[in-house]
């Protein structure tokens, strides 16, 4: 199936080239939020030193030069979005002061969101260097070792992987881990449910391999489309043309049929066997802990690479939360599970903020209360959207306080809750093996059901007229006390 254009919308820039991770770094540097770290091992060092960056005040998009054993400007980049200014920038929305302030314009963007379909190209910068056949070597990348106790080199952390459903055709595209076992053999880990793994499941059915593209380096809104739970059929390269104005320019592989970004920096083609396996994992992951012991695995039997003129790995250290900043992406996970609330017909929704510490364990929706019941509806309904996949507990606040400020957070639950009557456990929600709280008796059969909480944490309804007044500095006086003492002093 080809995807040419049916329908372009007047606002699309077709005639400019899509935007590359190259051009995204020029501007993360004009931003003044990139650091070039030279002389790092692949061998741990880059995996600790983007775990340890990312904890200072101000983390920054780190781009690993004259990495240890390879050439200059073969690079390794982590971080590619690191503050919630160059999040605006990524998704094309006017810079925002606050994360609730992003998730309100992302809504009003997405509204008139179209998908815009890739444009086919016959070449494009990826097509500089080729590696086929017996001469493909996936050692010739600097692939970090990222934790010390991963089984080995993950060149797939912030990667994209495309399938195509052998059944209607639909292209797809996940983040799906990737390691390098041999230098034409990759590891490749979808968990149940992804919609690479329904395609896989549909191939295998079928006693026929899966053809799998796979990019390392891209321009970074692909690594957030490619690591979002859009619906099932949607092609995560036409919701990224859609976002960017401007169709994605892609190439058609020659061994597979299946499209990649034209600019991107490494890519690679091939197959994914039904009844092969190899030893995958350990790998460190984003709930923190190391997710699965050594274990056979599907992989991708690689049988043609291409890579630009001194390619660079675009790599997510997925470390304990929060790690490297998923900004971008939780802007838009809260958008959807604003958007379920009110298709839901929960009214007055102020504020939804998924908290990075806790990836989407922890969901807290801010409402302007209207009934009794209401607070406990809102959180029951978001305890079941997309954006709770791991969830486990949601809370629920007044419109006073900021969703996704921790401190008010804590302090709204710490003295409008009151355990005994505040809050339900559902039991049997949703999880997935990820989890590192399934039990392992329950893990054994396949069950990953865990239960989730849901806390009101509002003022109670039938009295949040008596509940005693807040202390607080009021606006009007900050104003004045900014005004007298000058913007500076308070910084
Ligand atoms: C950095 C990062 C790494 C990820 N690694 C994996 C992985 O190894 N396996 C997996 O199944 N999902 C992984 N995910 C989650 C999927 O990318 C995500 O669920 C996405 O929705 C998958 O795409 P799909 O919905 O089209 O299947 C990862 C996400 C991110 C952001
Ligand atoms: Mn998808």
């Amino acid at each position: 199936m080809k995807n040419l254009l049916d329908a372009s919308p007047s606002t699309t820039l077709i005639d400019q080239p899509s935007p590359d991770l190259r051009q995204w770094l020029r501007e993360v540097e004009e931003l003044g939020q990139l650091q070039v770290i030279d002389g790092a091992d692949w061998r741990l060092e880059i995996g600790a030193l983007a775990e340890m960056l990312c904890l200072t005040p101000q983390p920054r998009c780190l781009v690993f030069d004259n990495v240890k054993d390879y050439p200059a400007g073969w690079r390794v980049v982590n971080n590619p979005i690191p503050s919630p200014q160059a999040a605006a920038k990524a998704l094309s929305l006017p810079p925002a002061e606050s994360h609730l302030a992003l998730v309100k314009a992302w809504r009003e963007r997405s509204r008139n969101l179209r998908l815009l379909p890739a444009e086919v190209v016959a070449d494009g910068p990826v097509f500089q260097n080729r590696m086929t056949g017996e001469a493909v070597d996936l050692m010739r990348f600097p692939t970090p070792v990222w934790h010390e106790d991963d089984g080995g080199r993950y060149i797939g952390t912030g990667d994209i992987v495309v399938t195509r459903d052998p059944d209607s055709g639909k292209v797809n595209v996940g983040t799906y881990r990737m390691q390098i076992q041999t230098r034409n053999q990759l590891g490749l880990y979808i968990a149940p449910a992804q919609h690479g793994r329904l395609h896989r499941d549909k191939y295998f059915e079928r006693g026929e391999p899966m053809p799998v593209v796979a990019a390392f380096g891209m321009h970074p809104l692909l690594f957030v489309a490619s690591g979002l739970k859009l619906p099932l059929g949607v092609n995560e390269l036409e919701w990224v043309g859609a976002v960017q104005g401007r169709p994605v320019q892609v190439i058609e592989g020659p061994v597979t049929g299946l499209p990649f970004p034209a600019n991107a920096e490494i890519v690679i083609e091939g197959f994914v066997h039904p009844d092969s396996t190899i030893e995958e994992g350990p790998f460190g992951e984003f709930t923190g802990y190391y997710a699965s012991a050594m274990r056979k695995e599907t992989y991708v039997r690689v049988e043609a690479v291409y890579y630009r003129d001194d390619p660079i790995i675009l790599g997510s250290q997925v470390t304990r939360p929060p790690g490297e900043s998923h900004h971008a992406r939780r802007v838009i996970v809260d958008a959807l599970t604003w958007e379920g609330l009110e298709t839901a017909g929960v009214p007055d929704v102020r504020g939804v903020a998924t908290l990075p510490s806790a990836v989407n364990g922890f969901i807290v929706i801010a409402i302007r209360q209207r009934y009794s019941g209401h607070a406990k509806q809102a959180g029951m309904i978001a305890a079941q959207t997309l954006g709770a996949q791991l969830g486990r507990y949601v809370v629920v606040v007044d419109d006073d306080i900021d969703p996704s400020n921790v401190d008010e957070v804590l302090w709204a639950l710490w003295t409008r809750s009151e355990p005994a009557e505040s809050a339900d456990v559902v039991r049997g929600c949703r999880s997935q093996p990820l989890d590192p709280r399934v039990p392992p008796e329950k893990r054994s059969i396949g069950d990953y059901a865990m239960s989730r909480m849901v806390i009101d944490a509002t003022r109670p309804f039938h009295w949040r007229e008596q509940f005693p007044k807040v202390v607080g500095t009021s606006p009007e006086l900050q104003a004045k006390m900014r005004s007298k003492w000058g913007q500076d002093f308070f910084r």
